[in-house]
């Protein structure tokens, strides 16, 4: 009886400590990127990521964009000091580009620092045409 009683107790105080932290830790489902002009390069736009069941579906809309296919990238680090490559992303053709990064969460990119540049072409990838820092949006929060 008293086992009883004390379970149920031990219960309820489970269920209230784990309320505020299932709320604090609600999962990111989508995020807007703002992408910048760099190097003159008059390309502007968004990358739109949503959470999906096995990945990060990433669709990049740039305006001012070129026919030629420009290389996009996850990289870590931030535009003002990019670091490696850690997820390519489909070449932005016409201004669009749509990929499903398969295994992570968009709260898993938010961890540390990344951002998402694009390149000015394949045969110029030092030049880079477009980028932004995936830093979480005060709407998610
Ligand atoms: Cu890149």
């Amino acid at each position: 009886m008293s086992i009883v009683r004390l379970s149920l107790v031990s219960l309820a105080l489970l269920v209230c400590a784990a309320l505020p932290f299932a709320a604090a830790t609600a999962a990111t489902n989508t995020l807007t990127v703002t992408l910048n002009a760099e190097n003159n390069s008059g390309e502007t736009g968004t990358a739109t990521l949503t959470q999906e069941t096995g990945g990060v579906q990433v669709v990049l809309a740039i305006k001012g964009a070129p026919a030629t296919a420009q290389p996009a990238h996850i990289h870590t680090g931030t535009c003002a000091e990019l670091k490696g490559v850690v997820y390519p992303l489909t070449s932005v053709t016409n201004g669009s580009s749509t990929t499903v990064v398969k295994g992570i969460t968009i709260d898993q990119l938010l961890k540390s620092p990344m951002a998402i540049n694009v390149h000015k072409s394949a045969s110029d990838l030092a030049t880079y045409v477009a980028c932004g820092n995936i830093v979480a949006s005060s709407s998610s929060m």
